[in-house]
């Protein structure tokens, strides 16, 4: 395995390749345990490299077979983990690379590997060199031909970047494929799948009349579980030309479904590889929130042909070029498909769960980070989910005209090359004339911004006056922060609910007017006129930009913003925050305390919502989903006790659902479903809310919400309301929940998808046993190390989504992880470091757990043989 050098590799040591590779020539003649890969490069000198440079080509692991130079046999000095060549020449040249790969025995998913029947490559981002020696750079382009060559019987379908150009049979059985892809591009972007599959087509006319054929491979059998992602995908691609102007550029577009993959999906060139659970999807089989997914990722990974791959990242420290953008973009899609604000609150609430604790724990680092050791452990939320917040501030902060003249620029200046953060943002300085170098900060540092508020009216003078101030921690590395741009979009609601006309004689008064204060300094004062009822702020609304705000406000300004602001998405932040109120003053009660406020009108406001029969379920649902027991430990922060938190939030919900249950019970008899079964939005919201009735019911009552949920698990006709009532009775202890997991495991014994749930489900049970019990799910015959999905839905969702059992007092939840991360080490260590990181929050535990927490990283950063991966994660947890 590949050592990367011990000080870290620097942005501040970017230097342009020395070698331009122009073309790649590779033929690769698939084996299980032998596949032979030839490769002939057309090398030469960068013009901005060193002169008299030596190359040296990237491997992993490779054995060279044979070398040629211009088709001479040539000296060179071969290890797994490069090839140099001493005496480079001058002139262009032509080296011939003959390899020899053993795709059966990748575990690692990284590289060319086999999953199941199927061969299938993953390279980014280094995995190129697993295949063959080259310049695996982002910022080396190269015209890429690849003529596949298998058992026809093994693999009947052979695909590859680009157009097939030709095809044929071949003796012994054997046939191959041809497919060029004229678009040159960084070596991360290629793939090739070789396989028995199954497809399903459809034919796409992009605006200016260039006809595409569409294809989605699967497993046989699974045709008829692709057609939600076909439909995702020609909705993107219309999508893509009408908002971004973007059209398809190759002849075909082929999606492949594996079942082993590292991540959620890849955007090589005209062969994106996906996780099947991002493509398969039936009402049987999959929930609507798998239906979101799979739209979702299909958008993604289409929408980075134009970000990402006609455009794409100089180096890795730019990774946030694409995958910022790109999820902003599927991010905005989404929204267009469905309800804009659901889907904000829904994107939030990822952002404060995964986003958040990594921007306050030892893992922090900025959107572009300037150092990393291990480039895999950099594909992280921040990267993904901030870089998308802070496109979404520069759309705010410029407008919408300017933003889209700035990615139109973008897009004809860049197209072809590989680019930088500070490419991208010269376009939209240009567009609108503003300057962004203080904007730019938002790349540069980590640590989430917390913005504190202070509000004085003065009746008499009708004014209301807003102090603002920023700080943000210190994160690794970085203990002084200057002060970013922080669009807070904001509104002001009177005492009878309505909107108040924003006044002022500030300067920049049109912003603040137009509901937008641009806080750039430390310190703003900003004062609103004619003002003439008391006012409430409504305050960072849409969630303008991803800061903390304090101090919380009080439950009788939230309560009126959860009433009448116009604003949906705080008025679900409202219901949060009075949620997040009443289990502090539990917390303070359970520990002796001041009695807990009454949280009597905080119910009747939820009751009203419930009742009130015009407004979106969907949104009432997520109204009455409590903040998590995780978003719980983040806003306390330190001194965290899982334990008091799930009591405390346990006592809310019982108390809530007691409270509702006339109202809720209500609302599901309302919401009864509809014949037949529809993914779209609004149909989904109606189970949504039926189904977080049925939860708050059951918190209320166990016995009515069980009788309910098992009526309920026996009776649906769809995923979403199976695995709902599940979920409820997976709460309550007994012989029913034990018969419904043992039904639902006999239905769905053969669809791999669907047990995926039934191990995370019954991961998630916070109960003592709950350890015992994943382990012996980890003993279940169809448990398996080799598969991520599965070592995610046992132990990743155990060590992320259990807390009271993952954090238990006696350590056993972090040997439990730890002994899966180092047995999972040598086999995946991309998989391995990322469960890893569930224990990166360990500083804000209570002293017990921290102590415990400490010595488990140290434990398994002392193992031997560690991967890169899995020590740099353990290193950076401790450091
Ligand atoms: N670029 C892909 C995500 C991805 C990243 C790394 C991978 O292997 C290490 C695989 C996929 C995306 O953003 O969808
Ligand atoms: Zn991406």
């Amino acid at each position: 395995m590949r050592n990367p050098p011990p000080q870290g590799i620097r942005l501040a040591d970017y230097r342009p390749p020395d070698f331009l590779i122009d073309s790649v020539d590779l033929d690769i003649s698939l084996h299980r345990s032998k596949t032979r890969v030839v490769s002939r490069l057309a090398i030469r000198r960068n013009p901005k490299g060193r002169p008299g440079a030596e190359l040296t080509l990237d491997g992993d692991g490779l054995v060279l077979r044979r070398l040629l130079l211009d088709g001479a046999s040539v000296a060179a000095e071969a290890t797994p983990d490069a090839l140099t060549l001493h005496a480079t020449p001058d002139a262009p040249f032509v080296l011939e690379i003959e390899t020899e790969v053993d795709p059966a025995a990748n575990t690692q998913l990284s590289g060319l590997y086999r999953s199941g029947s199927a061969y299938c490559t993953q390279c980014e981002a280094e995995g190129f060199r697993r295949i063959t020696y080259f310049l695996d750079r982002p910022d080396v382009l190269s015209v890429f031909t690849t003529r596949i060559e298998a058992d026809v019987a093994e693999a009947p379908v052979l695909l590859g970047n680009g157009n097939r150009i030709d095809a044929g049979a071949l003796e012994g059985g054997r046939h191959f494929a041809l497919w060029r892809d004229p678009f040159p591009k960084p070596s991360y972007l290629f793939a090739l799948v070789g396989g028995d599959l199954s497809h399903i087509s459809e034919r796409f006319a992009t605006r200016s009349g260039r006809m595409v054929d569409l294809a989605i491979y699967v497993e046989h059998g699974k045709e008829k579980y692709a057609s939600y992602a076909m439909d995702s995908l020609i909705r993107s691609m219309r999508w893509d030309e009408e908002v971004f102007g973007r059209e398809y550029d190759l002849d075909v577009f082929n999606i492949v479904a594996v079942s082993d993959f590292n991540m959620g999906a890849m955007e090589n060139k005209g062969l994106n590889i996906f996780n099947d659970k991002y493509v398969l999807a039936s009402p049987e089989t999959a929930t609507d929130g798998d239906y979101a997914g799979v739209e979702s990722v299909i958008a993604h990974e289409y929408f980075h042909n134009w970000t990402g791959n006609r455009i794409t990242c100089r180096d890795w420290f730019q990774l946030c070029l694409k995958e910022g953008l790109t999820v902003f973009r599927d991010q905005e899609f989404s929204a267009d498909q469905r309800s804009r604000a659901v889907k904000r609150i829904s994107d939030v609430r990822g952002l404060r769960l995964q986003q958040f604790p990594e921007d306050a724990g030892p893992l922090a680092h900025s959107v572009r980070p300037n150092i990393y050791h291990e480039i895999n452990n950099f594909y992280t939320a921040t990267v993904y989910e901030k870089g998308a917040e802070i496109i979404r501030m520069l759309k705010t902060l410029i407008g919408a005209d300017d933003f889209a003249k700035g990615m139109t620029l973008y897009f004809d200046r860049f197209d072809g090359t590989a680019a930088t953060i500070e490419d991208f943002l010269s376009c939209f300085a240009e567009a609108s004339g503003r300057d962004l170098s203080q904007f730019s900060l938002w790349y540069e540092q980590a640590g989430t911004p917390l913005v504190t508020v202070e509000s004085d009216y003065d009746a008499a003078a009708k004014r209301l006056t807003l102090s603002f101030e920023q700080s943000t921690p210190a994160t690794p590395g970085q203990s002084e922060k200057k002060p970013f741009v922080i669009p807070l979009a904001l509104g002001l609601i009177g005492e009878n609910g309505d909107e108040i006309p924003l006044v002022s004689r500030e300067a920049g008064a049109q912003e603040c007017e137009r509901g937008l204060i641009e806080l750039t300094t430390q310190k703003r004062v900003v004062a609103f006129e004619n003002v003439g009822s008391h006012p409430v702020v409504s305050l960072l609304r849409g969630f303008s930009a991803p800061v903390r705000l304090a101090p919380p406000q009080a439950a009788e300004d939230l309560q009126r913003l959860l009433a009448h602001d116009s604003d949906p998405f705080n008025r679900w932040q409202a219901a949060q925050s009075l949620a997040l109120r009443s289990i502090f003053a539990r917390i303070e009660a359970a520990r002796g305390g001041p009695a807990a406020e009454a949280d009597g009108p905080f119910f009747d406001a939820l009751g009203r919502l419930v009742e009130a029969p015009e407004r979106d379920p969907s949104l009432v649902a997520q109204a009455l989903s409590l903040p998590s027991d995780i978003d719980i430990a983040r806003e306390i922060g330190r001194d965290v006790d899982p334990d008091v938190i799930f009591s405390a939030r346990s006592g809310l919900r019982r108390d809530l659902g007691r409270r509702l249950s006339a109202a809720l019970a209500d609302a599901r008899a309302r919401l009864v479903p509809a014949e037949g079964f529809s993914p779209d939005a609004g149909s989904a919201g109606r189970r949504a809310l039926r189904n977080a009735a049925l939860d708050l019911i059951a918190a209320g009552d166990p016995g009515q919400g069980g009788a309910l949920a098992e009526r309920q698990f026996g009776e649906a006709t769809n995923m979403t309301d199976r695995l709902a009532a599940l979920s409820t009775l997976s709460l309550l202890p007994g012989e029913a929940r034990e018969a419904a997991f043992e039904a639902f495991y006999a239905r769905y014994a053969g669809d791999h998808l669907v047990l995926d749930k039934w191990f995370a489900l019954q991961s998630t049970i916070p109960e003592a046993e709950t350890t015992k019990r994943v382990a012996q799910l980890m003993e279940h015959k169809d448990f398996s190390l080799a598969n991520p999905n599965r070592v995610r839905a046992v132990v990743g969702a155990f060590a992320n989504g259990n807390p009271t059992r993952f954090h238990a007092l006696d350590g056993s939840g972090y040997d439990l992880l730890a002994s899966v991360v180092l047995e999972l080490d040598p086999k995946n260590p991309q998989l391995a470091a990322r469960l890893l990181s569930a224990l990166r929050s360990w500083r804000s535990l209570e002293e017990r757990r921290r102590k415990l927490a400490e010595a488990t990283l140290r434990r398994v950063l002392a193992a031997p043989a560690l991967s890169a991966d899995v020590s740099d994660i353990a290193t950076r947890a401790l450091g």
